[in-house]
C-alpha cells in the first residue's frame, strides 16, 4: 500500500476538479487528483460550449486565458427564433457583457496541459475509488493505480466527481435529500466541419421542435435538435439531421451550409440539486452537486463558480478564516438555484412539450406568446441578457 498526504484530495479530474486544483497550486496548497477515466478519454469528451464572462475572467486570472484569448469567439448576443422571424438580444447593448464561445474540450486541454507542465500530481484510469471518515479530521481516499493500493490522507476531499461519482453517494441518506426533475425531451447534438451559417448562436422554437445553431470555431459548427428522450441516434442519418436542421432553422434569405458530420450524440436532459455540497470534510463541485438541462449554458459556468468560490473558502482557511468555507454549501446552492430557474425557464419556453395532446397547441401558442413579450420587452430583454451572461459570483 502506497500512502500519500496532501491538503485536499480531488476526485474528478473534468473541469471541476482540474480547475480547483489549479486554484489551489496557484495559492501554494498541495493537491492530489484521483480519476478513474484515461487522460485521453477526457480530454475526447465532447460537451458545454459558452463561457460566461466571469468564467472567462476567472481562468484569465488563473493565468489559463492564453488560448482562450486568441481562440475564443467573444460573442454580443444571441438570436431568438420564433414563428418564422428571428430577433437579436444585443448583450452589450442591454448590459455590456459578454459570453465566449470557447468548448468545453479546450478549458480541459488548456487545463491538463498547465497541469503537467507544472507535474502536478494526477492519478488517471484509478479504479475502486473510495472515500472515507469524512467527518472526521482525517478524511482518506482509497484506489487501486497500475494494480498497486494507494491510499491518501488529506484535511479535505472534494467531489468533482460529476452526477454519477462516488463522493455524494457516500454522504448518508440521511444527511442528504436530492432535488430533481426530467424533461421529456433531449438533444441530438452534432459537428460538422463547415463554417457557422450564423455569426452568433440561435436558439430556435419551431412547430416541429427545438433547434440551436452553435459552433466551435470559424471551421467547426455545433448544432442541436430536439428529440425524443426515447430515440435512439441509429434512427437518425445525417440526410434526416440537416433536413430537421433546415425546417426549424430556416427563415427567408438565409442558408444554413451543410458539412461532413464528425459527432453525433443524444443526451437527455435532467435537472438535479443536492442539499448540501457539503459534508464533514467533504465538499462537492460541478456536477456531482447539481445538473442543468443545457439550455441556458450553465452546467459549465456553474462548476466554475463552484470552484471559485470553494477556492477562496479553502484558501481562506489556511490563512486561519472559516467564515467562507462554512458558508460555501449556502451560497453555491443560491447561486445554483438561480441558474437552475433561467435554465428552466429557457429550456420550457423553447422546446415543444407535446405530452398532453390536449394542451399541445395551447403551450405552443402560449410560448409564442412569452417570447413575443421577451422581443417587445427592453426590461425582458436585460432580464435574459443579464441571466445568460452569468450572475455575478
Ligand atoms: P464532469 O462530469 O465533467 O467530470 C467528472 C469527472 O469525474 C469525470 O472525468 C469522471 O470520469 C470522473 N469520475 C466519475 N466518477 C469517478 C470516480 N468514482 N472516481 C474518480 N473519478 C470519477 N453544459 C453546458 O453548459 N452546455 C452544454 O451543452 C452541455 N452539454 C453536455 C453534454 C453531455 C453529454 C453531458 C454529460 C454534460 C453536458 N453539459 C453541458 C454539462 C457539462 O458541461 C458539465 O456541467 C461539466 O462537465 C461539469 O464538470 P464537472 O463537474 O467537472 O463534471
Ligand atoms: C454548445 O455550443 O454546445 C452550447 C451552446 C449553448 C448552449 C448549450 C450548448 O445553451
Amino acid at each position: 500500500m502506497s500512502h500519500e498526504t496532501t491538503r485536499v484530495a480531488i476526485i474528478g479530474a473534468g473541469p471541476a476538479g482540474l480547475l480547483l486544483s489549479w486554484a489551489l497550486r496557484d495559492a501554494g496548497i498541495s493537491s492530489i487528483v484521483v480519476e478513474n477515466r484515461s487522460q485521453e478519454y477526457v480530454l475526447a469528451r465532447i460537451r458545454a460550449g459558452v463561457l460566461e464572462q466571469g468564467s472567462v475572467e476567472a481562468l484569465t486570472h488563473l493565468g489559463l486565458g492564453e488560448r482562450l484569448a486568441t481562440e475564443g469567439l467573444v460573442h454580443d448576443g444571441i438570436y431568438l427564433q420564433f414563428a418564422g422571424e428571428r430577433h437579436r438580444i444585443d448583450f452589450t447593448e442591454l448590459i455590456g457583457r459578454t459570453v465566449t464561445v470557447y468548448g468545453q474540450q479546450e478549458v480541459v486541454k488548456d487545463l491538463i496541459a498547465a497541469h503537467t507542465a507544472a507535474n502536478s500530481t494526477i492519478y488517471y484510469e484509478s479504479a475502486d475509488v473510495a472515500v472515507h471518515d469524512l467527518d472526521t479530521k482525517n478524511p482518506r481516499v482509497s484506489f487501486t493505480h497500475d494494480g498497486q493500493a494507494h491510499e491518501i490522507s488529506a484535511d479535505f476531499i472534494v467531489g468533482a466527481d460529476g452526477f454519477h461519482g462516488v463522493c455524494r453517494a457516500s454522504i448518508p441518506t440521511t444527511a442528504l435529500a436530492l432535488y430533481d426533475r426530467s424533461y421529456p425531451f433531449a438533444w441530438l447534438g452534432i459537428l460538422a466541419d463547415v463554417a457557422p451559417s450564423t455569426d452568433e448562436l440561435i436558439y430556435a422554437l419551431h412547430e416541429d421542435g427545438f433547434a440551436m445553431h452553435s459552433m466551435r470555431s470559424h471551421h467547426i459548427s455545433r448544432l442541436y435538435l430536439q428529440v425524443d428522450p426515447t430515440d435512439s441516434i441509429v434512427n437518425w442519418s445525417d440526410e434526416r439531421i440537416w433536413n430537421a436542421l433546415h425546417t426549424r432553422l430556416g427563415v427567408p434569405g438565409w442558408t444554413l451550409y451543410e458539412g461532413t458530420i464528425t459527432e453525433k450524440s443524444i443526451t437527455p436532459m435532467r435537472s438535479f440539486v443536492a442539499s448540501r455540497l457539503s459534508y464533514g470534510n467533504l465538499f462537492l463541485v460541478g456536477d456531482a452537486g447539481h445538473i442543468v438541462p443545457p439550455t441556458g449554458a450553465k452546467g459549465l459556468n456553474s462548476a466554475i463558480s463552484d470552484v471559485t468560490l470553494l477556492a477562496a473558502g479553502l484558501i481562506a482557511h489556511y490563512s486561519g478564516d472559516d467564515a467562507k468555507l462554512t458558508g460555501y454549501s449556502e451560497l453555491a446552492l443560491a447561486r445554483q438555484w438561480r441558474a437552475q430557474q433561467f435554465s428552466q425557464w429557457m429550456t420550457e419556453v423553447l422546446h415543444r412539450n407535446s405530452t398532453d395532446v390536449q394542451s399541445a397547441e395551447f403551450e405552443y401558442r402560449s410560448q409564442l406568446g412569452r417570447l413575443d413579450y421577451v422581443t417587445r420587452s427592453l426590461h425582458a430583454q436585460r432580464g435574459l441578457a443579464e441571466q445568460y451572461t452569468g450572475l455575478p459570483f
